[in-house]
């Protein structure tokens, strides 16, 4: 109810963080490509297999003097996986506790979503594509309260039993199809391509299995980098496309992975992939970060250690394309801003910083992974403050979704989505 909004919008206001001035509207008026890499982890930046790069292109990218990469970028997704990435990097809501928001309120809630920020503050025209069937997390409802003028799943698609694996076609047929219907939005856009190939349990048609499965034995590990490796592939193809259409010089491509591949519960297969003698739970928390990059022609780029999550992205972009956001309902930060809290919720209420983790009751030193065990009062004390202020983020972001707030709430300038004005029907397109 209405009380709520107003401890929402106190909380809010004390705990602004002013975005850096040094990046605001450094990629104003620029199309906007989002990237969905499906369970792609940090750790594969970088990895070898067998001596062989598991994913040439995105480390490339990673370095490029053009990119700016966070290499201590957490998920924050809970059950709704794929979904909660989604709420949070369209809205700067988190998931919910249990179950999907996007498919338990996407159809019905009021949001202020990104498409329709950057639409009505920059003429924006906005679209997603995704290879899989349009119904799934409730997307085909829940991008109509977004305010997403196209949706193109699978329908829109070309699709023959070996173009198929999983949830979805495979990415490099994926992107190959989708570059007819990119060539044709007016810009500029802002587009989000979800790939979904490299996805539990990390099937692979054997003629794209171009790098042996790893040695763990654990069978649902050891596909991991072959998937890994064929996303990386499609990415490298699609990003010569931009090349040849030109559409790199005047794209901010954002890079995300949307949660873990390997979940918590492979310490083992885990520890062995990193080649380490022990895997607690603290190790797993840092081995489930996921890329976050942001790749623009001019972009003064380099690798950001600052520490944030999917939380904090919608705030991070809005200042490189110049958007104000000091008047909206969102949870997140720009990353970049030398006011940030540093402070990574968790869903289920853990969290990470610079100095401390707590991962399933237990509290640790980031730095060494060390477990704190006799903490004095002093250290007590602070430690229990980052656990309130992460409760209370969470908590207040579960009101906004359960109570519907954004019904009673909205920037001045905003204009109410109305879902009904959206038809993603083929024939309509
Ligand atoms: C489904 C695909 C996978 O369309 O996005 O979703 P996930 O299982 O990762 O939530
Ligand atoms: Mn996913």
């Amino acid at each position: 109810n209405v009380s709520d909004l107003h401890s929402v919008e106190q909380y809010l206001k004390t705990n602004y963080v002013q975005p850096n001035p040094e990046y605001t509207g450094v990629a104003k008026g620029k199309n906007v490509l989002v990237i969905h890499l499906e369970s792609f982890q940090q750790f594969l930046i970088g990895y070898k297999w067998k001596g062989k790069e598991v994913t040439p292109n995105l480390n490339k990218i990673y370095h490029a003097k053009d990119t700016l990469s966070f290499d201590n970028f957490y998920n924050q997704v809970g059950q709704g996986k794929t979904s909660d990435a989604e709420m949070m990097l369209e809205n700067s809501l988190f998931g919910l506790q249990s179950g999907s928001a996007m498919s338990s309120y996407g159809t019905s809630n009021t949001f202020e979503s990104a498409p329709a920020i950057l639409r009505q503050r920059a003429g924006y025209t906005t679209a997603v594509m995704h290879g899989g069937a349009g119904s799934f997390w409730n997307r085909n409802n829940a991008y109509k309260s977004f305010g997403y003028q196209y949706f193109m799943p699978l329908s829109y698609y070309k699709n023959r039993p070996k173009y198929y694996i999983g949830y979805g076609l495979k990415d490099k047929i994926f992107f190959d199809q989708s570059v007819k219907y990119i060539e044709r939005l007016p810009q500029p856009f802002y587009l989000k391509l979800i790939t979904v190939t490299n996805h539990y349990p990390y099937d692979l048609d054997k003629p794209n299995q171009t790098i042996p499965k790893t040695n763990t034995n654990d069978e649902t590990v050891d596909g991991y980098v072959q998937t890994a490796h064929y996303l990386d592939q499609a990415i490298g193809e699609l990003m010569s496309w931009m090349k040849k259409t030109g559409l790199d010089k005047n794209t901010l491509i954002v890079f995300y992975g949307d949660h873990y591949g390997i979940s918590g519960n492979h310490h083992k297969a885990s520890a062995q992939l990193l080649k380490q003698k022990q895997f607690n739970d603290f190790d797993d928390l840092k081995f489930q970060r996921v890329p976050l990059m942001f790749h623009m022609k001019g972009l003064k780029g380099g690798v950001d250690h600052s520490y944030g999550g999917e939380i904090d992205v919608l705030p991070t972009l809005l200042n490189l394309l110049g958007i104000k956001d000091n008047d909206t309902i969102q949870f997140g930060h720009d990353i970049l801003s030398r006011d940030s809290p540093q402070i990574v919720a968790q869903r289920n209420g853990d969290f990470i910083t610079p100095k401390y983790a707590k991962v399933g009751g237990m509290y640790y030193y980031t730095k060494t992974g060390e477990k704190i065990t006799h903490p004095n009062k002093k250290l007590k004390t602070e430690l229990m403050a980052i656990s309130n202020k992460v409760t209370t983020q969470l908590s207040l972001s579960d009101r906004v979704i359960d109570g519907n707030l954004l019904r009673f709430y909205k920037p001045k300038w905003f204009i109410k989505i109305k879902p009904s004005d959206y038809d993603y029907n083929k024939e309509k397109a």
